[in-house]
């Protein structure tokens, strides 16, 4: 176990993330384009540099050997000072290989920074501590968390921050780009390989960081589309109940991020048992929790500031419709 921790880390399923690989000495799975040209470069480098050591640290200790100090007698410096020709060829293989180093290098990166006209837009805001991603192209749907892409289609990220820097992490297609508040930075991949992977947040961004993380579904050209509409979808299904409608939206908007149903306290108070309670704002006042009450915290969040938090709630106004809000209201007065 110990030692499985060791080598392995952590299970990742108790990360809640999906598996990236199988055993601690394979590269990750490569899932995009470009990161298969990536890992190309990263291991001509590495072969690069075991050659290197082995070529100089043998050549090292074999001279040492050869060249000792004899035990008696003998000890007249060699005449040779240096060699033009083996001097050039030790400069000239070297500059070489940098320079072949260099262009690969440069030729991919140009590449991963400049994305191609026909790629799917798609928007991510880092906020402590979920993303929201959203789909201009695509009716406007909005999900927290949750990447769902198509293999073989371009798909531009634009990434931005609402508080502190984060940084959107990507590891089976080695992308990695820091989000910034009050900037836009981009990045792009075109996705190969069907599957379930995760994302992480890769700038330490408060006590939470670690908790910051996603997946990205890729999922068959074909079924993409169908599987964006069911993804935001957020309609109450015939027969599901008020409450069960209201756990989807709750999983949908990310609040889970921010709000416990155990009793306690993250970015925001913890939901559990407060319906029917009174709440202590700011300013003193108290103020009965209700339907009213929860719909303005949910549609004006810093209209009412609960006492020991900060205004830090986004407004869900335009994104969630009254039918939505109906369900988080039931499914909040359901956790007692
Ligand atoms: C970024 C963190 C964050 C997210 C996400 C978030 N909230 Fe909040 N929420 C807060 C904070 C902080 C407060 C307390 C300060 C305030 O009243 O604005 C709060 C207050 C509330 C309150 C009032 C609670 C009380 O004890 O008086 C309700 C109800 C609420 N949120 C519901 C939701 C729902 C429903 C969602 C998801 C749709 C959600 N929140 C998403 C941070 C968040
Ligand atoms: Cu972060």
């Amino acid at each position: 176990m110990i030692l499985n921790l060791l080598l392995l880390g952590p299970d990742p399923a108790l990360l809640g993330t999906p598996p990236m690989s199988e055993s601690p000495f394979s590269l990750l799975p490569a899932a995009s384009t470009n990161a298969q040209e990536i890992d190309d470069v990263y291991i001509f480098i590495t072969a690069l540099c075991v050659i290197s050591f082995v070529i100089l640290m043998g050549a090292q200790i074999y001279f040492m050997l050869k060249y000792k100090k004899p035990k008696a007698g003998h000890r007249k410096t060699s005449p040779l000072t240096h060699s033009g020709k083996l001097e050039f060829w030790w400069s000239f293989i070297p500059a070489i290989l940098l320079l072949i180093l260099f262009g690969w290098g440069e030729t991919l990166y140009m590449k991963m920074m400049s994305p191609p006209d026909d790629a799917i837009s798609i928007r991510v805001t880092g906020q402590k501590w979920f993303w929201t991603v959203e789909y201009p192209d695509t009716a406007g749907a909005i999900l927290t968390d949750e990447l769902i892409v198509p293999v073989g289609i371009p798909v531009r990220l634009t990434l931005t921050s609402n508080d502190v820097i984060h940084s959107f992490f990507i590891p089976v297609f080695r992308l990695k780009k820091d989000a910034v508040p009050g900037r836009y930075t981009n990045m792009w991949f075109e996705a190969t390989t069907p599957g379930v992977y995760p994302i992480f947040c890769a700038e330490y961004c408060g006590d939470q960081h670690s908790s910051m993380i996603g997946k990205v579904h890729v999922v068959p050209r074909e079924e993409y589309q169908a599987k964006l509409d069911e993804a935001a979808r957020l309609v109450q299904d015939e027969g599901e109940s008020m409450v069960d409608f209201g756990k989807r939206v709750w999983d949908r908007g990310g609040c889970a991020s921010c709000h416990s149903l155990d009793g306690t306290t993250k970015t925001g108070p913890s939901l559990k048992g407060k319906y029917g309670t009174n709440e202590t704002l700011v300013d003193g006042s108290t103020i009965a929790i209700d339907d009213n009450y929860i719909r303005e915290s949910i549609l004006e969040p810093n209209a009412k500031v609960v006492q020991g938090f900060t205004p830090q709630m986004p407004s869900f106004a335009g994104r969630f419709d009254d039918k939505a809000i109906a369900g988080l209201i039931e499914f909040i007065k359901s956790n007692k």
